[in-house]
């Protein structure tokens, strides 16, 4: 009997040895990304991802596989940061908005119409204030990688036509899970309530909620026209989103593969960009053809303007003025 597991014991310890030397000499080690967004497969977020996975593979040569799941099948944008922060999924983009309770100073991104232009974003993002705003994001175990495009909000609703605040009086506003947005839209007379993107569409064929607001693309490739027939391009926020992988796997990752991953990540931001505005171009037109879409007159628009300022003075502090400020000084550069 003791022989038998001496005998044993050398075999085991003989593998053992053998397969750390096979690891040794080159059986590299691999690495497994999984990227979950709340978008359905159809967005040009997801196409973004695709991208974005294509280019890693391909330049890891099969070192790093990125597994990518749409339409919240790993849950929603709150719930897939804890998972990163918990180190149980590896990636996940969500629109600025819900990382507010995580990073205060994201909110800066909620002030409405902060942004005139997507030219006037870009600068922003990609400047030293949005490096300074994705370097916060390890305070938090996560490392943020870049800013890709949501766009511009546009509100939908079911019940009638939109073109001054006294139209969304008393209505039932979807918002993102962010306190500004809740305020913001109060300002405007309505009464929002903050639902994760998940839980949007049924809400909205329920009559749980009248109305949301999200880019052109969304409302049509999530189908929203089903169940929404008044659209107005209120434009009222432009939502980035950010890229951000687990810290704890990010640290893990070799040098050569942390480049290869943030080469992706900057090549699909760009190609993220074209293909995002490309689409909310040409799904608002589409839309005109399944709902009614209604287009503010620049006097029109600027009373939503004005009803929304008592915001930017309540939102200074939390977010910090002289973030704000930098900002505005970086959009003007
Ligand atoms: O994948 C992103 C979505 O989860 C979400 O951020 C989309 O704009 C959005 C919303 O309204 O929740």
């Amino acid at each position: 009997m003791r022989k038998t597991i001496v005998a044993v014991l050398l075999v085991l310890l003989l593998a053992a040895g053998l397969f750390a030397e096979g690891r040794q000499e080159g059986a590299e080690e691999t690495y497994k990304i999984t990227a979950g967004i709340g978008l359905n497969d159809k967005s040009a977020q997801y196409e973004s991802l695709i991208y974005f996975k294509e280019l890693v593979e391909k330049e890891s040569a099969g070192r790093i596989i990125v597994d990518v799941y749409h339409s919240s099948q790993l849950g929603d944008d709150r719930e897939m940061m804890e998972a990163l922060q918990r180190g149980e999924q590896e990636m996940t983009c969500p629109s600025t908005a819900p990382m507010v309770p995580f990073v205060p100073e994201y909110g800066v991104f909620d002030l409405p119409f902060l942004f005139p232009s997507e030219a006037e974003a870009d600068k922003v993002l990609d400047s030293a204030v949005g490096q300074q705003l994705l370097d916060k994001l390890s305070d938090i175990g996560i490392k943020g990688l870049v800013f890709w495009e949501n766009g511009y909000r546009n509100l939908t609703n079911s019940y009638q036509t939109v073109r001054t605040p006294t139209d969304v009086k008393g209505m039932r506003v979807r918002t993102m899970e962010n306190p500004m947005h809740l305020d913001a839209w109060r300002a405007m007379g309505a009464n929002p309530t903050p639902m994760a993107f998940g839980e949007l569409f049924s809400a909205m064929q329920q009559g749980v909620v009248d109305g949301q607001e999200n880019p052109w693309g969304t409302i049509y490739l999530q189908n929203f026209f089903e169940v929404q027939d008044y659209a107005t391009d209120t434009g009222h926020v432009y939502s980035p989103f950010v890229l951000m992988i687990a810290q704890s796997f990010w640290d893990r990752l070799p040098a050569d593969l942390q480049g290869i991953v943030m080469d992706a990540a900057v090549k699909s931001r760009d190609h993220n960009r074209d293909l995002n505005r490309r689409y909310n171009k040409e799904y608002m037109e589409k839309l005109k053809d399944v709902m009614e879409v209604t287009v503010l007159t620049p006097a029109e628009k600027a009373e939503f303007q004005k009803a929304v300022q008592p915001v930017y003075a309540k939102y200074a502090d939390t977010i910090g003025q002289s973030l704000i400020d930098d900002v505005l000084a970086e959009m003007k550069k």
